[in-house]
């Protein structure tokens, strides 16, 4: 028999009507936009895979507890829930809120960062690294050398090197390390998760060094469906368990609430040491807000505190993969290049390959996204050249190796029918992929230039009819 068929595990209690724009609307959106999809309004667009954080659909137990929440000042009673649920599903022995995830990754940085520091990560996330650099540290990447290949097949493309890493503790020292990042999963690396083994291994290592592992689990539990799927011996585990055994090798994360908390905006730093506890909260006061709120409305807290435990649903993240990969096997099977294995919550194409006619410094990737939302208003993101800046010191654009057009699947908001109108538009592309056109760069802000630069096409259409 064929397998057998599965649906979303729940259904639609509201709907928020979507706008359709003509071919002619959408190339004046885009126009006005200077061919940069982050300066799209929403309204011109009719699927958003812009980025999946805090772009979630909350549940029907989500919106009631928002009427729930307690907004006092201090002592919220929403606090407490949020910080039950924090300790119960991630295992932490302290929680502190933070209005998102980077709020977290200031706090953490500022305590435990110093001058002339490494922080060793496996691959840099923008606002985690720089957090670090502004605390005077510099970030190292310890990835495997295959997450930098977009051909690489791995079940855990994630992985830490345990070389890199030793040989940077054998360079600098243990003292020059106030801890390792590890992100579960690694979004610039296409989503790809890190195996159970490596990290007990990475926190052994640190272990031995006293060197403490502070993940980024932002996307933790669809890094521990991947290990329930591809890891020896966690077949027949519950996510739950899965996820308590994994922040069992860390001692510390930083979370954004607004990807796998399913909510639109949050986040926490948690730990196990009083130390560390007793200084983020004397710091979260300055950034934040008191210990018992950190940035968030009580409603957020409450909505946080329901979508974690919603998150850790066997069903629920399961449907969560399987859409994603429902996009890309059939970008896969019409033979799009793009980041393989497919990843926890997004499609990467590979912008390079998809447009090898034009060399980087026409901006691929930046002109696939626009094509795409020509093409069908599908919104996707560039991860490229414009992403990754200009070289500090000489002034040219850095070139990463990884050209890609993010398409970022929102958690809940989306059913397969939309996932089809995505792949028959970034099909139809690839075949008429010749005539897509470069892009040149009219206005470059100095820093974080991917959200505000302005484009325009190199000849006199971005796509040829
Ligand atoms: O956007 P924040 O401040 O809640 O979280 C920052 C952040 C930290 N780590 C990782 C791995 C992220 O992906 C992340 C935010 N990501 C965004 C906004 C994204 O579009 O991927």
């Amino acid at each position: 028999m064929t397998k057998r068929r599965t649906a979303e595990p729940y259904k639609i209690k509201a709907v928020e009507p979507l706008n359709i724009l003509s071919h002619e609307e959408r190339k004046q959106a885009l126009e006005k936009a200077g061919y940069n999809t982050f300066l799209l309004d929403s309204q011109d667009v009719y699927i958003d895979l812009l980025t999946d954080s805090g772009t979630s659909a909350m549940s029907d137990q989500q919106w009631g507890s928002l009427m729930v929440g307690d907004e006092a000042y201090a002592g919220s009673k929403s606090w407490y829930r949020l910080q039950e649920a924090v300790r119960e599903v991630y295992g932490y022995k302290y929680v502190l809120p933070t209005h998102q995830g980077r709020g977290a990754e200031n706090l953490l940085s500022q305590l435990k960062v110093k001058d002339g520091d490494y922080v060793p990560g496996n691959m840099y996330f923008t606002t985690t690294r720089a957090h670090q650099e502004l605390n005077g540290g510099t970030f190292v990447d310890v990835i495997i050398d295959e997450a930098h290949d977009p051909n690489a097949e791995l079940d855990f493309k994630g992985n830490v090197d345990l070389n890199k890493l030793q040989n940077l503790i054998m360079e600098v020292g243990a003292e020059r390390i106030p801890f390792v990042c590890l992100a579960v999963t690694v979004n610039m690396a296409g989503g790809q998760p890190v195996s159970m083994a490596n990290m007990r291994e990475v926190y052994e290592l640190c272990q031995e060094h006293g060197i403490d592992v502070m993940y980024d689990a932002t996307r933790c539990v669809e890094n521990a469906y991947f290990i329930k799927e591809r890891e020896p011996g966690y077949q027949n585990t519950p996510i739950k368990d899965i996820l308590k055994e994994m922040f069992a090798y860390s001692d510390g994360c930083t979370m954004s609430g607004k990807k796998d908390a399913l909510v639109n905006i949050g986040g926490f730093l948690a730990m196990n040491d009083e130390e560390l506890y007793t200084r983020s909260r004397e710091l979260v006061v300055v950034y934040e807000g008191m210990p018992t709120y950190g940035g968030m409305a009580g409603r957020d807290m409450e909505a946080m505190a329901q979508g974690i435990y919603e998150s850790v649903d066997d069903h629920y993240i399961e449907h969560r993969i399987q859409q994603v990969r429902y996009l890309g096997d059939q970008l896969i099977e019409a033979g799009i290049p793009m980041v393989r294995p497919i990843g926890g919550h997004a499609i990467f194409l590979d912008a390079r390959a998809f447009l090898d006619h034009l060399d980087q410094d026409q901006f691929p990737a930046q002109a696939l996204a626009a094509a795409l939302y020509l093409d069908s208003g599908v919104r996707a993101m560039e991860r490229g050249i414009v992403s990754a800046g200009r070289n500090k010191e000489t002034g040219e654009h850095n070139k990463p190796k990884l050209e890609m057009v993010r398409l970022t699947i929102p958690r809940r908001v989306y059913t397969n029918n939309h996932m089809d109108v995505v792949a028959d538009s970034v099909i139809e592309l690839y075949q008429k992929r010749h005539q897509i056109k470069g892009l040149q760069m009219d206005y470059e802000p100095p820093t974080l230039r991917f959200f505000n630069a302005r484009f325009s096409p190199k000849e006199v259409a971005l796509l040829e009819n």
